[in-house]
């Protein structure tokens, strides 16, 4: 018999509830950062914010001149498996265009 099975059948609630409350914690969060570089042009930084994070022309160019001037910038806040995607798809797309943009991932 599990641990489980045993506190639910001797009704010890107080366990119970710790269990269920470890199943419910938050799952960690990861930011995107873009890293800046000197040959990606910059209408195409724009289109992968856009595409990719859903941001809008104003936000997305905001961001790319934060890259550009200061060498990184955050694209967004995701959970792992996320971050994870979105960073294969923008480096995918860019190395499909010819360009070296890089994206990492830095727990919160
Ligand atoms: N520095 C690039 C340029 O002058 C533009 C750029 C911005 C590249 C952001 C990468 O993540 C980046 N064309």
């Amino acid at each position: 018999m599990s641990e489980f099975t045993k506190n639910i059948f001797n009704k010890n609630e107080a366990i119970i509830e710790k269990k269920t409350k470890k199943k419910l914690k938050k799952p960690s969060l990861y930011k995107v950062v873009m890293l800046n570089d000197d040959y990606t042009p910059m209408d195409f930084v724009v289109y992968l914010l856009k595409t990719f994070f859903h941001m809008n022309t104003n936000k997305a160019s905001k961001i790319m001149l934060e890259v550009h001037n200061k060498g990184a910038g955050i694209c967004g806040v995701f959970t792992l498996e996320v971050a994870e995607t979105k960073i294969l798809k923008v480096i995918d797309t860019s190395r499909m265009n010819g360009f070296p943009l890089m994206c990492t991932l830095e727990k919160i």
